[in-house]
């Protein structure tokens, strides 16, 4: 298996590279099944939105309003498996500016962005494609994927050390939305009925938390592709800092696709397949996409917050119940991202098979 796992089964192609040639027509291998390609010339609903929730009412001196917002949080995760946080006290101005120093990486002469070319075995560096399998379905996008925590695994010099800032940033950011993750895992806890400590322990104590920085450039035939193809996240959760000026990210619900609509200076929070496993499914792990344009560009950091990686990951014994045995068993997260290192996105397919026989 990790032979398989050291080098991409044929040459990369940079989808940036392709986009800038100024072709009219994209390669087969982008093209997507029928049913799987976007309406782009669908409008845009305005009126529905992935739900908003104003993080600081939790901490609220009225009883009444940090009810109501856990009542929010409970129903996001348990409806839509997604919402958008306001308030949530990461420094707008360190977001924007993190997010306009990987716009301005993905600007750089591609020798130079050659230069963190990225291999299935980590993933980390420059990429261009998730999976292994040859001759897979490709998508519109190049990203940068990076190491965070365990501090075992942070390298800095694997970074970008242009533009100057980039680690810098990075770092700081990072360090920020693990601040607010941690937030969350109470908030989790406690509206699933839990002691607040209760998911962070389950996660091992410690976490990993990696950061993909998302790059889709410009694509001629939009309604033909796909920026990352329909997939859940298989690891905790992720806080998503979307492009506020390029909407792209569709989120599946009741059985259609919603674009979501960013609100300033707002993460995108989504459940991870880790989650939905250890609250037994009552927290869902949701398909999304993203959506191309012949437009613009568009950058998104997406920073994943995971278990740690050798603890075993199943359903806790409080979500337990005769009405409601574990659904799910158990299984690490490091067996569990192999799959998605070597197929790439697969709509819910693995957390799905991960069910228990009955
Ligand atoms: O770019 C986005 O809006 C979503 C990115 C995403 O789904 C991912 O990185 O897994």
């Amino acid at each position: 298996m990790m032979n398989c796992l050291q080098m991409w089964p044929e040459p990369v192609v940079r989808v940036q590279h392709l986009s800038d040639s100024g072709i009219r027509v994209i390669p087969e291998r982008y093209v997507k099944k029928p049913s799987e390609r976007p309406s782009i010339s669908e409008p845009v609903d305005k009126e529905i939105n992935i739900p908003v929730i104003d993080l600081q009412n939790l901490y609220s001196d009225e009883e009444s309003l940090r009810q109501e917002t856990s009542s929010l949080i409970y129903d996001a995760c348990s409806k839509w498996g997604f919402f958008q946080v306001v308030n949530h006290g990461v420094s707008h101005q360190l977001m924007a500016a993190t997010r306009e120093v990987w716009r301005q990486f993905f600007q750089l002469p591609l020798e130079l962005k050659q230069q963190y070319a990225n291999s299935p075995a980590t993933y980390e560096g420059y990429g261009s494609r998730l999976g292994v399998e040859k001759g897979i379905s490709l998508d519109w996008s190049d990203y940068f994927f990076l190491h965070y925590l365990p501090m075992s695994l942070r390298d800095q010099t694997k970074w970008p050390s242009v533009p100057d800032s980039c680690r810098e940033l990075v770092a700081k950011y990072s360090e920020e939305v693990v601040k607010l993750g941690g937030k969350l895992m109470k908030i989790f806890s406690v509206t699933l009925g839990l002691r607040e400590n209760h998911l962070e322990q389950a996660f091992g104590g410690e976490i990993g938390a990696c950061l993909r920085a998302n790059y889709y450039p410009k694509c001629p035939q939009p309604d033909l592709t796909l920026g990352i193809s329909s997939h859940s996240d298989p690891g905790g959760m992720t806080l998503l800092l979307p492009d506020e000026c390029v909407p792209g990210l569709q989120v599946r619900h009741a059985n259609n696709w919603i674009t979501v609509k960013p609100v300033p200076n707002a993460f995108i929070v989504n459940i991870g397949d880790q989650i939905q496993v250890l609250s037994n499914a009552t927290y869902k792990s949701v398909e999304h996409r993203v959506m191309v344009n012949s437009e613009k560009e568009r950058v998104s950091l997406a920073f994943f917050y995971n278990p740690k990686s050798d603890v075993l990951i199943k359903p806790v014994e409080e979500l337990v119940t005769e009405d409601k045995p574990a659904l799910y068993s158990p299984m690490t997260y490091d067996e569990y991202r192999v799959h998605i290192r070597i197929r790439g996105p697969c709509g819910k397919s693995q957390v799905e098979s991960l069910k228990s026989p009955k």
